[in-house]
């Protein structure tokens, strides 16, 4: 996208907010630091322009984001109340990532279309009209959340600044990614300036692992198999598993990062039991291997980036084979 088209999109973003008082914000689903952060920074704002805004969030938030300002104190429990202005979808560009429940989606998807804006890095999913979308040349909603601050002079404060240099952290797989461009590490210097502690950051979302953490991790490598003809990398965690390390789906994040970049495959693939019949998948890809896991996470009707995708699928993992019953 052009500059100009992009300035011009984050302005219009600025004059849709301004104009409604009563906001609901919300992400997709299993919410990540992105996520997280792309919503908490901008409910700060707006909240400081004495508007009323809520965020809602589906499934439980991580403990590990539990740092971020604002989030271990959210209180608020939306019930399916749609007397709002205006409803903002950060890291997601349909609603049908968003976990909201499937008659909301579609009295949402009737509003005008200024009362519905996705403010979003990933490759723009059909079926929604998307007032506002980006592909994925930027490395993070929060990376777009902070250039609309920078761009319509916004003050950007310490929780802010903290809240988006998380999403930005963590979108970039701490930096080591190829989306790391030069303008994100400008970024991330100007975040740090403004307060945001790189350090207490990284701690947070990579590195507190706990002994739970490292059990359960332990099982997942120990299982991975190869598929030389498909060059995958393929493990599985089962109800069982985590029962028995005391573990839950949120300490398994990052395991699939680890399998995908194996020199010797294009891809990985992670199935996790996370109900009796509901399966979990992640898939992962280096820049390097040019594989684009999101196809494939599409044909399951899920969603993400090229290199980072998942979806969700009913089914049982046999805990011996792998193999889905
Ligand atoms: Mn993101």
């Amino acid at each position: 996208m052009q500059k100009e088209k992009y300035n011009e999109k984050l302005k219009k973003i600025a004059q849709i907010l301004d104009r409604n008082q009563k906001i609901l914000l919300t992400t997709h689903k299993r919410p990540d630091g992105d996520a997280f952060g792309s919503t908490l920074a901008l409910q700060f704002y707006l909240k400081s322009q004495g508007k009323k805004v809520d965020i809602v969030y589906f499934e439980e938030i991580d403990s590990n984001f539990k740092f971020l300002p604002g989030l271990g104190t959210l209180d608020y429990e939306w019930k399916g109340d749609l007397d709002y202005d205006l409803f903002v979808v950060c890291d997601a560009s349909c609603l049908i990532r968003t976990g909201l429940p499937k008659d909301l989606e579609s009295e949402i998807s009737k509003t005008a279309e200024e009362k519905l804006v996705f403010i979003d890095h990933h490759p723009k999913d059909s079926g929604t009209e998307c007032l506002f979308s980006l592909s994925v040349e930027e490395a993070a909603t929060c990376k777009i959340i902070y250039d609309f601050f920078v761009l319509n002079q916004i003050a950007i404060d310490k929780n802010i600044a903290t809240c988006l240099l998380t999403g930005i952290f963590t979108d970039t797989g701490g930096f080591l990614h190829a989306n790391t461009t030069s303008q994100i590490m400008r970024a991330a210097s100007n975040l740090m300036k403004k307060g945001a502690v790189l350090s207490t950051i990284a701690r947070r979302t990579y590195f507190n692992k706990t002994y739970k953490t490292i059990k359960i991790w332990g099982k997942a490598l120990e299982r991975t198999k190869l598929n030389k003809k498909k060059r995958l990398a393929y493990s599985y965690i089962t109800l069982k598993d985590l029962e028995a390390c005391n573990a839950k789906i949120e300490d398994l994040s990052g395991v699939t990062n680890v399998l995908g970049a194996l020199d010797e495959i294009s891809y990985s693939l992670f199935l996790a039991q996370t109900s009796k019949d509901k399966i979990k998948a992640s898939l992962r890809s280096e820049a390097y291997k040019k594989c684009n896991v999101s196809k494939i996470a599409k044909k399951f009707n899920g969603g993400g980036h090229p290199l980072a995708s998942g979806f969700e699928i009913k089914g049982k993992i046999d805990p011996k084979s792998g193999i889905l019953i």
